[in-house]
């Protein structure tokens, strides 16, 4: 089976499910796309409905968004399955796939959109192959006004990122909610745990939030699901923005 899986660089759908494809043992090529070119490509050159990544290309199909693509792994390959035979274990997880991708997905692209286009230097460290063919050194001085279109279609604006940095704690809370009724972080990993677990490795990225967060819960099964996410980004977020995060940590 020959799978192709195209994305961008520091991506968390396209993480979550190239850690899929991983736990499955399907071997495939990951293709970085460019920032916000993705969406001609994608749309004009694939012909696909929507302007994202994550894509798969199996055997002539392209299968596009991190929801789609974990059904499609498991009808390629059943074993281990990513989601529970048991309907009612199945629906829970679902339900926390789903708030993982509408819910909690959106707000960290936001932070992260914002982060790169206020310090563009650790864009570099996102990326691990080159970006159509461009070295990432190259890809990487050329990226800014790539990530700025990216910022403003993703509306990831000062106020924008004050309030999701607000929401954080609360967002953790839900995981951790999940966490304890045995419905992510079990036994076997489920598309849940990956889906949710690659957006909140990629907040580990994120020396700011790092200290704050990394002790919970919920980062642990980040680092589960994700061991690995390249890219590190210093201290971007202005302090007062933290004030909640940082109250919750020191708070015994
Ligand atoms: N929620 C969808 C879409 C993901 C999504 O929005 N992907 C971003 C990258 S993280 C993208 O393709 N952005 C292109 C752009 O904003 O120009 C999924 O989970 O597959």
């Amino acid at each position: 089976m020959s799978i192709r899986l195209y994305g961008l660089p520091g991506s968390h759908p396209t993480m979550a499910v190239q850690a899929m494809l991983e736990r499955k043992g399907i071997e495939f090529t990951r293709i970085d796309l460019v920032p916000f070119l993705s969406r001609v490509v994608v749309r004009k050159g694939m012909r696909l409905p929507e302007n994202s990544v994550p894509v798969i290309a199996v055997g002539g199909r392209r299968v596009q968004g991190s929801r789609n693509i974990a059904r499609e792994l498991d009808r390629l390959r059943t074993e281990p399955p990513l989601f529970p035979d048991d309907p009612e274990k199945r629906l829970a997880v679902e339900e926390a796939e789903r708030w993982g991708e509408e819910e909690l997905q959106h707000p960290v692209r936001q932070l992260s959109l914002w982060a790169m286009r206020t310090n563009p230097a650790p864009i570099r460290g996102y990326m691990e192959r080159p970006i159509m063919g461009v070295p990432p050194p190259i890809a990487a001085r050329l990226a800014p006004p790539f990530i700025g279109r990216g910022v403003r279609v993703n509306e990831a604006s000062d106020e924008a990122v004050q309030a999701n940095l607000a929401a954080l704690d609360p967002m953790l809370g839900q995981i951790e909610e999940w966490i304890a009724a045995a419905v992510l972080d079990g036994e076997d990993l489920n598309a849940a745990d990956f889906q949710i677990g690659a957006s909140v490795r990629l907040l580990l990225t994120f020396r700011d939030l790092r200290p704050l967060i990394e002790d919970r819960p919920a980062c642990r099964l980040a680092r589960r699901a994700v061991p690995r996410y390249a890219g590190d980004t210093p201290p971007v977020f202005r302090p007062a923005w933290l004030g909640r995060l940082r109250s919750k940590a020191t708070t015994p």
